[in-house]
């Protein structure tokens, strides 16, 4: 068993919706949800010119060996409409592994702590909200540090709450 921190997010159709569905469908797949953050509406990152997104971070109990439970989350986003398209752009959700306990794994699948957590407060900001005294694998930073050395955390509003409901 390990303890998991998944990102979620995504920008198009019932953007709530989909996050909410695509945490129900983690814990159909055996992921134990423990607690998840806020909802954040979130500036769109990487590519500008699309909608902006709705993000939230989930810790959560995994017994899925890494490679297992990022083929449960491909899957989860393909059941919910996501299709192939451009790097960074509009999809209606992505859920990615941004810890697997303390970690560090580098292959061509999957490189874990995710390779650019640090530089997104999309990840940063709610992840902060539930563990800010986490220290990432291989770094060494704690997740306030890492928030604090990015500097820039606009474009990411608190909208609501996740875990009601
Ligand atoms: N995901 C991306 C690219 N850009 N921007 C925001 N704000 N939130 C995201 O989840 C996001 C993004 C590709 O994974
Ligand atoms: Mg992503
Ligand atoms: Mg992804």
């Amino acid at each position: 068993m390990a303890v998991v921190y998944l990102a979620l997010g995504g920008n198009l159709g019932d953007r709530e919706a989909n996050l909410r569905a695509a945490r129900e469908r983690l814990a159909q797949g055996g992921i134990a949800i423990a607690r998840c953050s806020s909802l954040y509406e979130t500036e769109p990152w990487g590519v500008r010119d699309q909608p902006r997104f709705l993000n939230a971070v989930c810790c959560a109990r995994s017994e899925l060996e890494p490679l297992a439970l990022l083929a449960l989350a491909k899957r989860i986003e393909a059941e919910l409409g996501r299709v192939p398209g451009v790097r960074y752009g509009p999809r209606p959700i992505d859920i990615d592994i941004l810890l697997y306990g303390d970690e560090t794994i580098a292959t061509p699948e999957l490189t874990i702590p995710h390779p650019r957590l640090a530089e997104r407060a999309f990840v940063l900001v709610p992840l902060a909200e539930l563990a800010p005294e986490l220290r990432l694998p291989g770094d060494g930073r704690t997740v306030r540090e890492l928030l604090q050395a990015l500097g820039e955390t606009g474009g990411v509003w608190r909208v609501a709450a996740f875990d009601e409901t």
